[in-house]
């Protein structure tokens, strides 16, 4: 409870200033008469207010678009706040058809210091971690609040980006003559063809990405026993199951 003492000289305005942190209060004047220690009627003055309350922080400039070969979708960010500097920030996204919670973000998230500004603020979200989906129009929202005095939340939404951490479908390997004297052998077989996937034959790339479904490969034996995975990559690199099988070269 704050008290003061002001001397009124002459009849006029009287003009009070408080100093006090801006966070929700509720706040009187009541007037005394020093002398005879007596309330002076409250409405012979006027409150000029309200108290400034704490307000939302603030996000604008979200963006989020999904790296090649990790699955890792990075999202940028500017955050502000009239009242203070400590944030805590977290990250949903949208699945296509509901907003979902991303549980694995690094970076500029959960308890987010702003004092130096606040823009280009960037975050990782391990996307494979949480989902296994293909959508043309993933977003990302970035909410905020206040940390030490939290008086509602905030967030920031992207443009629609593409979110694809769903694995191509196993290849299909067609029949392989074994045993075999043969070191070359043509091989053929299908891909999946819902997106465009390259290749692998044991973790190696051996054509490179299109939309194809059929393919067909020139394998070369080892002699004795060749173990061949073949496994299909897509553009984010999702790989599929392998499609393992066996040629004996004699
Ligand atoms: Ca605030």
């Amino acid at each position: 409870m704050e008290h003061s003492c002001f001397t009124i000289s002459s009849f006029g305005h009287l003009i009070l200033q408080f100093s006090i942190p801006a966070i929700d209060y509720c706040y009187a004047v009541i007037p005394y008469d020093q002398k005879n220690y007596a309330a002076i009627n409250p409405g012979e003055f006027t409150v000029v207010g309200p108290v400034q309350a704490n307000t939302v922080p603030i996000l604008s400039n979200v963006a989020a678009a999904q790296g090649t070969n990790d699955g890792l979708v990075t999202i940028t960010y500017d955050l502000s706040d009239v009242e203070y500097t400590e944030m805590d920030v977290w990250v949903e996204y949208w699945d296509g058809a509901v907003w979902n919670s991303a549980g694995t973000v690094t970076g500029a998230a959960g308890r987010v210091d702003i004092s130096s500004g606040g823009i280009g603020l960037i975050a990782t979200w391990d996307a494979r971690i949480d989902t296994a989906i293909h959508v043309t129009n993933s977003r990302i929202r970035v909410y905020a609040r206040d940390a030490v005095q939290p008086v509602g939340t905030n967030y920031g939404e992207s443009a629609d980006f593409v979110l694809d951490t769903l694995p191509p479908n196993a290849p299909i390997v067609d029949s392989v003559t074994t045993p075999t004297d043969l070191v070359n052998q043509m091989i053929t077989g299908s891909k999946d063809g819902s997106k465009s996937t390259a290749l692998l034959l044991n973790g190696v790339k051996i054509i490179s990405l299109n939309t194809t479904t059929n393919w067909l490969y020139n394998l070369i034996l080892v002699e004795g026993n060749n173990g061949l995975a073949f496994s299909a990559q897509d553009a984010f690199g999702n790989i599929s199951e392998e499609t393992s099988i066996r040629a004996f070269n004699d």
